[in-house]
């Protein structure tokens, strides 16, 4: 009984092999750039997390193309910060260690300045951060 359960775990184990495989360098390898072309035509979802932490913001740059719905979670690890954008009347306050989440139809393109309008600390000043939106 027993040689035929380790021989049954060896099956299982070369099967997860044969899955493991198909996933690293399988057919869906060959579809990306397709897959990436066709999500750039349609107005599409996009979702971003950005910590603010040490008056800056990670990822510092959001791409999108225009019309996207972008959905933002915005966290701060460390004192309250703010996620403000003045073209998209957005200004979105944090606070210290929380995470807020929000949404905006990204109508308008070109390259946008994401800055924390909050003052209670003059480094916060510096935080900078962008928004790239592309034409359509
Ligand atoms: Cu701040």
């Amino acid at each position: 009984m027993r040689r035929v359960l380790y021989g049954f775990r060896l099956v299982i184990g070369a099967g997860l092999v044969a899955v493991g495989s198909l996933l690293a360098g399988g057919p869906s390898a060959s579809l990306t750039p397709e897959t990436v072309v066709a999500q750039e035509q349609a107005p599409g979802r996009r979702e971003f997390q950005l910590t603010a932490r040490r008056y800056e913001y990670e990822p510092p740059r959001i791409e999108v193309v225009q019309d996207d719905l972008v959905k933002i979670t915005l966290v701060s690890s460390d004192i309250p910060h703010s996620f403000t954008i003045d073209e998209y009347r957005i200004a979105k306050r944090v606070g210290a260690g929380q995470t807020v989440t929000f949404e905006f139809r990204a109508d308008q393109s070109g390259t946008f300045r994401i800055y924390c309008n909050l003052r209670q600390d003059e480094k916060c000043r510096t935080m900078r951060g962008t928004l790239v939106v592309k034409p359509r």
